[in-house]
């Protein structure tokens, strides 16, 4: 009986767990390395619409590279066989055009290299995702012209906020497959079989998830399940940042996981646009209705979007800060190639963001980052533990990542200047008073009377990991993971919603609404209305669960009109002994 607690591990490492343990990265083949220039076909490496020479040989030969970063998985842009030439002025050289399902393009290689690559990721217990393009094929596809009744009807999407048309109409010309027919599914359950018989992948990375109905996506993703076994990951890509929206694709579209596009945005205005640190609390409260927040896969950036910091303006520290809170929260990492070397680029108007990679290990961001990966591997609270937020504020946050056995505590400043932050720890942290040494970073923390003091330069942050033996943490565990479970387990409380405003129509009828149950979850429908109590001032008054972290927005309804509240949404955190009012104002008289 006494060994017991000592013998078994509480975090085990079996099943669809171990995905949260791995540093994902993605390579968009062409842009990655040239292994040989055998295969080049118009190869221009100044044209951003054009090949670079990129290919599986190049990949092959820079694995080493990926090995020493820290990279456990990879996830390989599409390498099934394209349009063979321009469509205007673009080539297909990110692979998502494709001609033909069955074969590799010879200008990313051969079947032989892929095979290669399955064996050496293999050999350096690295895993690979493949990435699946069922919604459309490319421009003039010979199979489309062949087969017209497994395609939608010729007609492009118009109304891009119309869910039957995003289904059902071709992106931007790209012939539609009508993906509810049999024939459909069959066919690409047979691709699927194909190479997953071929390469033995340990995933798929599921490609325009909102563009295929979901009846498709159940069907293909429990076949797929049914073939990879237990640990296969179904990763899609569903582009939205509306967690109620992913939440409800993710239960119904049968997937492992998908794209943490929800918290990509609060990242983004956080650290990139120097927003409220609250909201990152705030996002990461909706976590407990997820199936699992932990195997989410989390992202700075991808080949769809701006590079991240060049969204920072090129602010290293703030690019820094960024990848500290992406290598220290839930989720799994998933680097876009280059990351880690600083690409530049946005993605628009022209693809800046997909240019060549880099490959300089001298380089202090891939230090940085490698270091960072590093701990993260170290660290069991780091990978898996669960995340509890701890102080946050407009300019910084601190938070904890806990398991039974360990607890890593995080503290960011987001701002520019130096500050001191002073909280109450909800944890007993082992050890009682003393002085710690960040893991990461300069700094110190001071433990005492319950209350972890530091102080952080401008924009940097610290992670402190505090020695414990196993199942120190185990009550505090599951105390944290009640509360995780029912978010009232901490009790409620009341608290008023003051705003206050220079004009108003005379009869014009005002609405609060937010991110939480109790303010219509964003839904316009199911806005709180507000009672005005002067001629400037209205209020509500809700009952909210205590620690709850919400942002919230006013707006008046006045002769058949909607107008919103201008500027940033407020955040209101509910604390025990915390104001009774949140006050909102607005100015109307711009
Ligand atoms: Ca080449
Ligand atoms: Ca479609």
């Amino acid at each position: 009986m006494l060994f017991l607690g000592l013998m078994i591990p509480r975090v085990e490492a079996s099943g669809i767990d171990d995905w949260k343990d791995q540093i994902l990265y993605f390579v968009m083949i062409d842009r990655f390395a040239n292994g040989n220039p055998a295969n080049d076909s118009e190869v221009d490496q100044n044209d951003l619409q054009g090949f670079h020479g990129g290919d599986l040989a190049g990949l092959l030969k820079n694995l080493d590279y990926l090995k020493d970063l820290g990279i456990t998985g990879l996830w390989i842009s599409p390498f099934f066989t394209n349009r063979p030439d321009r469509f205007f002025k673009h080539q297909p050289y990110h692979g998502y055009w494709v001609h033909d399902f069955w074969s590799v393009d010879s200008r990313f290689g051969e079947e032989r290299e892929l095979i290669e690559l399955r064996e050496q990721l293999t050999g350096m217990n690295m895993k690979l995702l493949l990435d699946m393009v069922v919604n459309h094929m490319g421009y003039d596809a010979p199979f489309a012209a062949a087969n017209p009744d497994w395609f939608n009807p010729p007609l492009d999407i118009i109304d891009w906020n119309n869910p039957d048309q995003l289904c059902n109409r071709r992106i931007f010309g790209l012939p539609d497959f009508a993906s509810q027919k049999p024939v459909v599914k069959t066919f690409f359950r047979l691709v699927a079989r194909h190479w997953l018989e071929k390469l033995q992948p340990d995933g798929f990375r599921l490609d325009a998830v909102k563009h295929v109905p979901l009846d498709f996506w159940r069907d293909f993703n429990s076949c797929a399940a049914r073939q990879g076994g237990k640990k296969f990951m179904l990763l899609g890509e569903y582009l939205n940042g509306d967690p109620q929206a992913m939440l409800e694709i993710w239960r119904s579209g049968d997937f492992t996981s998908l794209f943490d596009f929800p918290l990509y945005y609060t990242m983004k205005e956080v650290f990139a646009e120097g927003g409220d640190c609250r909201k990152l609390a705030s996002r990461i409260y909706f976590d407990r209705n997820y199936p699992d927040a932990g195997l989410l896969a989390t992202f700075l950036d991808n080949h769809d979007l701006d590079r991240f910091i060049t969204s920072c303006g090129k602010d290293q520290k703030k690019y820094r800060l960024a990848l500290a809170y992406l290598m220290t929260s839930r989720g799994i990492p998933t680097l876009c190639y280059g990351d880690e070397q600083g690409l530049e680029g946005a993605h628009d108007p022209l693809p800046y963001n997909r240019r060549s990679m880099q490959f300089d290990r001298n380089n202090d961001l891939f230090t940085f980052t490698r270091d960072l990966i590093c701990l993260r591997k170290s660290s069991d609270a780091l990978r898996r533990g669960m995340q509890c937020h701890i102080y946050a504020d407009a300019t910084a946050c601190v938070y904890g990542r806990l398991t039974p056995d360990s607890l890593a505590i995080i503290a960011i400043n987001n701002g520019e200047e130096p500050r001191r932050i002073d909280t109450t720890l909800p944890f007993n942290v082992e050890g009682g008073k003393k002085v710690l040494d960040a893991a990461f970073g300069s700094a110190r923390a001071i433990l005492r009377d319950g209350r972890l003091e530091t102080f952080l330069p401008g924009r940097s942050f610290a992670v402190f990991m505090p020695a414990s033996s196993p199942g120190f943490y185990e009550k505090t565990f599951r105390h944290w993971q009640r509360r995780f479970y029912h978010e009232k387990a901490w009790g409620s409380r009341k608290i008023t919603l003051k705003l206050k405003v220079d004009y108003l129509p005379e009869k014009a009828e005002v609405f609060v609404i937010g991110n939480a149950a109790e303010l219509g979850d964003w839904n316009i429908k199911q806005a709180l209305p507000m009672q005005k109590v002067a001629d400037d001032e209205y209020e509500a008054v809700i009952k909210m669960p205590l620690g709850k972290i919400f942002e919230c927005k006013c707006f008046y309804r006045n002769e058949g009109e909607t107008i919103w509240q201008n500027g940033d949404n407020t955040v209101g955190e509910i604390i025990a002994d915390g104001g009774e009012y949140l006050h909102l104002s607005w100015k109307t008289m711009q």
